[in-house]
Parts: structure tokens; sequence; C-alpha cells
């Protein structure tokens, strides 16, 4: 007999999509599973104002597929010269639900981030004001710090002072991969919510090292040690509102990824519902999975859940392609390295 478990559709709160080509190949891959996402703003150049981010919607929604149905939630990318009246303008038209934070360097395209926080507080201030949420990439870039305590060194250095001083300010630490940032999210209150990433619930460090370098396994932040692994999942499965599903499924071409200098991220958007069920389903949290994909995110962002329901079947293992095909190459398709039993019926 096979297994079913029916959801509510889920979003994706943390999503890159591209441009041009790119966008053409990856964007069906999500609105296949997903209703909407949480829009990363870091094309090149990256998506600063309203007006751009009014464009670059425009530009997702002609990229869709004419029999599927998708919302993109559009971000700002934060720099020092942001004008908080034009966040504020995005906000109150509905064209923007959250305004993205890169420490300058951190990540991929995020060389016009965020230097000097003194800066950017008149637009932290009038966030908290009108409730607009702040998605953070916690990394400190200091090269003294290893590459592997960034995250926790910006919970210290950054975050947690950022936030002592803009009192109500909403908060999402994307892409959480340590147990501290878990605990950190754990012990304060509801202003502050995580991401977490299929891929991150799946790897650790060893993955991407033992028996030769895989760069499809690389990402940032990058994967950590196996407690770490543990400790998001016991996040991810635990029922806590404030953990949500966020992919960061971040395309680049194989040619990119595999090279003397790989680009960071790893492409999830095809198989993300088979891989977390899996996951919940080996931890016995299969109850947790609807919370984590449908549910908890909406709340955060104070948006309605989907009403649209998806079914997810267990059967046989499913295979997925190993890259997809995009305009400017192919695009290698995450490989759990185990077999993957549910899939979106
Ligand atoms: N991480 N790659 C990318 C972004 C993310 O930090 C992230 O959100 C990307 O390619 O845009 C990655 O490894
Ligand atoms: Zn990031
Ligand atoms: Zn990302």
């Amino acid at each position: 007999m096979t297994q079913t478990l029916t959801l509510r559709r889920p979003d994706d709160w943390h999503l890159h999509l591209r441009d041009g080509e790119m966008l053409k190949a990856v964007l069906p891959e999500t609105a296949r599973h997903f209703a909407r996402a949480i829009i990363m703003p870091n094309l090149v150049p990256p998506v600063v104002t309203g007006a751009q981010a009014a464009a670059y919607r425009d530009r997702i929604l002609a990229a869709l597929p004419e029999d599927m149905r998708f919302e993109p939630l559009m971000t700002l990318y934060l720099t020092e010269d942001t004008d908080p009246a034009d966040v504020a303008a995005a906000a109150a038209s509905g064209l923007i639900k959250a305004v993205k934070l890169y420490p300058a360097g951190a990540t991929t395209n995020s060389a016009s981030g965020v230097r000097d926080f003194d800066k950017v507080r008149g637009v932290l201030e009038k966030m908290a004001e009108i409730g607009l949420t702040l998605c953070v990439h916690g990394e400190v870039t200091d090269p003294e710090v290893d590459i592997f305590d960034r995250e926790t060194v910006f919970i210290d250095r950054v975050l947690d002072p950022l936030r002592r001083v803009t009192p109500g300010l909403r908060v999402v630490m994307e892409h959480i991969t340590t147990s501290g940032a878990a605990d950190y999210v754990r012990g304060s209150d509801t202003d502050l919510g995580a991401t977490i990433t299929a891929h991150h619930l799946i790897i650790n460090r060893n993955h991407i090292l033992v028996g030769g370098i895989k760069p499809h396994y690389y990402c940032l932040p990058v994967a950590k040690r196996e407690s770490h692994r543990v400790a998001l999942v016991g996040a991810a499965t635990s029922g806590d509102a404030r953990f949500f599903l966020g992919t960061d499924s971040a395309p680049h071409t194989d040619p990119n990824k595999e090279s003397a200098c790989g680009c960071a991220g790893c492409f999830t958007a095809t198989n993300t519902m088979s891989l977390v069920a899996e996951v919940f389903d080996h931890e016995g949290a299969l109850d947790k999975l609807e919370g984590f994909c449908s549910l908890n995110g909406p709340a955060f962002y104070r948006l309605p859940a989907n009403e649209e329901r998806i079914t997810l079947e267990k059967g046989a293992p499913v295979s997925y392609p190993a890259h997809i095909v995009s305009g400017e190459g192919p695009v290698t398709v995450f490989d759990p390295g185990f077999p993957l039993h549910w899939r979106v019926a």
C-alpha cells in the first residue's frame, strides 16, 4: 500500500531565480511544487530600488510557463545608499516582502552589501516601524575569522547588537548552519525566525571533502560538522514555528561549479520536497512537515497559508535528472547520496 501525505502547498522562503536564460530554466522547477517564494535580489547589478524590484518581478512572471501559477515575493538588496522612503513605498504597495542584508563580500554577488552598519540605521528603523522583515546572510567577512566560524561570530558581533539597537525589527536568519544559530533563535522572541535549507539537513563538511572534493556540495554558508547538521534536523522537525523552509536553491552551470575556483551554491529546486520528506520521515516527524514547509513561513511573514493542497506519495525510489538544461549550460541537481522514496503526486 502506498503511504500518502497531504499538505498545504509549500512556499520557499529563500530562493535564487537569477535572470535571462537561467531564470527561464529554473523557474518551472520551483513553480511545479511551490506557490510562492522569497526572491533573492543578488543579481548583477543587484535589485536595489523598488523600481528595479518591480521590473524583476515582471521578468519573472513573463518567464513563467502559461500553465503554471507562482507568486514571486520580492526583496530589495540593502546598500549603504538605500533610501528608507523608497523601501517604505515598495512595502506599502505590496511589491516587496523583505529587505536583504548581505555583509559586503559574504557570498555570491554581495560586493554592494553593507560594510558600515551605522549607514543603514535609518532604513532598519523605518523597517521596524512598518513591520518589514530583514533577511540576513549571517556571516562575517573578516579574513581573520575561520570560514567555519563565520556564522557564530556574526551572531555575537553583528546580529545581536543590531537587534538590540533596533527593537521591534523582524529578522530572518537565512540558511542557518550551526547549533548555536538554532539556539539563538530559540532563545529570542518571536521577532526572530530562521530558514533552513534542504541541503544543510543532509550534508556535513565531510560530504564536501572526504574522498575527493565535491563542488556540487559547496555552498555558503559552508556545511559544518555532523553535530550541527543533527541540530538543524532537530530544529526543523521540532514543530517550533520560528523555523521554516528556505531552500537557497542557487543555480550555477556545471563549468562554473567544476572549476579551480568554483562558485558556491546547491541547486535543489527540482527535488526539495522529496529531500525534506525523506529527512522528516527518517526522524519520525512527518506530522511536522506541513508546519516547516507550508505554515510557519507564512505565519512569520504575516501572510495567509496557501489554500491549495499537494499530496506526497511514498513508494519505490524516485529518480530525478542529474542536471537540468539551461540556455547557459547544464545545472546539476543536488544528489543527497541516498534513495528518495517520497514524490509529489
Ligand atoms: N549561497 N550561493 C548563492 C547564494 C547563497 O548565501 C546565499 O544565500 C548564490 O549563488 O547566489 C550560495 O552558496
Ligand atoms: Zn546567504
Ligand atoms: Zn541565498
